[in-house]
Order: C-alpha cells, then structure tokens, then sequence
C-alpha cells in the first residue's frame, strides 16, 4: 500500500485531457456545415438567377415574335376581307354583266342593222346622185354628196338640224370628213347664205386661237365690213357666259357675220369636197 502511495505521490502528474483541441474540431465541424449550406444556397440563387435572365431574354423574345405574328395575322385579315369585298363586286359585276346580256345582243343586233343602214344610206346617196346627174342632163355637174348634204358648185354642205356650241360643232364637221364652212369667195357666200336665212349658223370662222379672226384651216381673215351686221364684230364681254369675249364668228338672220360668245349653241354648216360619180 505503502509503495502504491508513493507512487501516487513520488510520479509525475498525469497529462490531462486535452480538451482544446477536441473544442476545434468540435468547432470547425459544427461551422463547415452552415458554410457548405450557405455557399450552395448561393451558388443555387447565382444559377437561378442565371437561369431567369435566360428565361427572361427568351420570354421577351417570343413576346416580339409573337407581336410580330400578331401583326401579320391582322394585315393577312385587312387583305382577306378586301378580297372577299372584291370578290362580293366582281359577282354583283358578273350578275350586272348577265342581267344585261340580252340587251347587250338586243343592242349588237341594232349596231348590225345600223351597219345595213349605213350601207344603204351609201347606196341611195349613190341612186340620188345618178338621178340628179340624169335629170340635170349630164349639164351641171357630175359630182356627189351625201345623203342630207347639199351640192353646192364643187363641195357638200351639211346644214344642221340640232345646235351646238362652235366647238362641238367643229368636232361633228371633223367627225364627218369635213370642217366648219369656209366662205372664201362672194360665190361661195352667195350659195351658201341662200339656205341659211333667216336662221343663225356658226361658221369656221373665230379669234379664240391667237387673237385675230381666221378660218378653221388657220387661214388669217381680213374683215369686210359688207360681210359683217353693222356695228360688228363687237367682241362684246358682259354676256355672263363666263371670261372671254365673242370670239366666234355666226351668221346672223340677215347672212351677214356676228361676233358671239363661242358656248352658244347654234345651227352650224359643215363643208368637204364633193366626190366624182
Ligand atoms: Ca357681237
């Protein structure tokens, strides 16, 4: 007992319980845990957020496309409806087009006759001219002119029976193969004032073109005052027919000239050589 005493008391003290550093690890263990937590809770918001910044840029993306879509789908149905409305006017135009058709070939068939007219109207002019040429003998003249023109020495005249205005009058005699009268000669006005009095024609006479009165074949006249109502030509300008003055020439009842204002609609004469037999 004695000798276990000194050894209890003679040795040396026993080492204690090294409780530092079994405190470390017991600290670094309980800390590395949260720290690996909150390091992958991080690098996971870093990812989603990531991910949402791809996620958004490809949202917005099909929101363009889809805008972009929805833009052509509304200019496809703008184009769908006109071209149902066209397609609604072409059939009212097709159903137009056959409600019309049989006097489409009611007015074909006139069109026809008028051809056979025209034709026989050709024809008479012909049988008139050859009974004229019989019955003056061979003596006077050997031309022709239509039917309603009147053979005056060498040309036809043409004395209307509706008026125009001295444009459209000009037009008519163009439209015919002739011009508005052109009384050149004491001859020619003398043939031709015999059928007009006590009417009013137009003739191919006006200053509208340049000022100075002339023929519609642009030959310049030379006023003779013996030709012309006295006190005319007047170029008169409050006739209230709108700007300009009186710059055609009529024949007045008396078959001497006057200015008159060229929208007035009057009986006109129109003028073109005869043809031979
Ligand atoms: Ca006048």
């Amino acid at each position: 007992m004695m000798r276990l005493k000194e050894l209890d008391d003679s040795g040396p003290p026993l080492k204690e319980y090294q409780p530092v550093t079994l405190s470390g690890c017991y600290r670094f263990r309980r800390w590395i845990f949260p720290a690996l937590t909150v390091t992958v809770i991080v690098i996971l918001i870093i990812t989603l957020g990531a991910s949402n910044v791809k996620t958004s840029n490809h949202l917005w993306s099909a929101e363009k496309r889809i805008s972009n879509l929805s833009n052509v789908i509304e200019s496809l149905s703008a184009s769908l409806q006109n071209a149902q409305e066209t397609a609604k006017e072409v059939q009212r135009l097709h159903f137009t087009v056959e409600n019309h058709k049989d006097q489409l070939t009611s007015v074909s068939e006139a069109l026809k006759q008028l051809s056979v007219l025209d034709s026989l109207s050709s024809g008479l002019a012909g049988l008139k001219c050859s009974l004229q040429h019989i019955i003056n003998n061979s003596s006077v003249s050997d031309r022709c002119c239509p039917l309603d023109w009147k053979l005056l020495g060498s040309n036809c005249y043409f004395f209307s029976m509706s008026s125009l205005s001295w444009n459209d009058s000009r037009v008519w005699c163009d439209k015919h193969g002739s011009h508005l009268v052109i009384l050149s000669s004491d001859k020619d006005w003398n043939l031709v004032t015999n059928y007009t009095v006590p009417q009013f024609y137009w003739v191919g006479l006006s200053d509208w073109r340049t000022g100075s009165w002339e023929w519609v074949n642009q030959t310049p006249y030379t006023i003779e005052r013996r030709h012309w109502v006295p006190g005319q030509p007047d170029s008169w300008t409050h006739h209230g027919l709108g700007p300009g003055d009186e710059d055609c020439a009529h024949l007045h009842m008396n078959g001497r000239l006057n200015d008159l204002h060229c929208s007035q609609r009057l009986l006109f004469i129109c003028q073109k050589h005869s043809s031979n037999i």
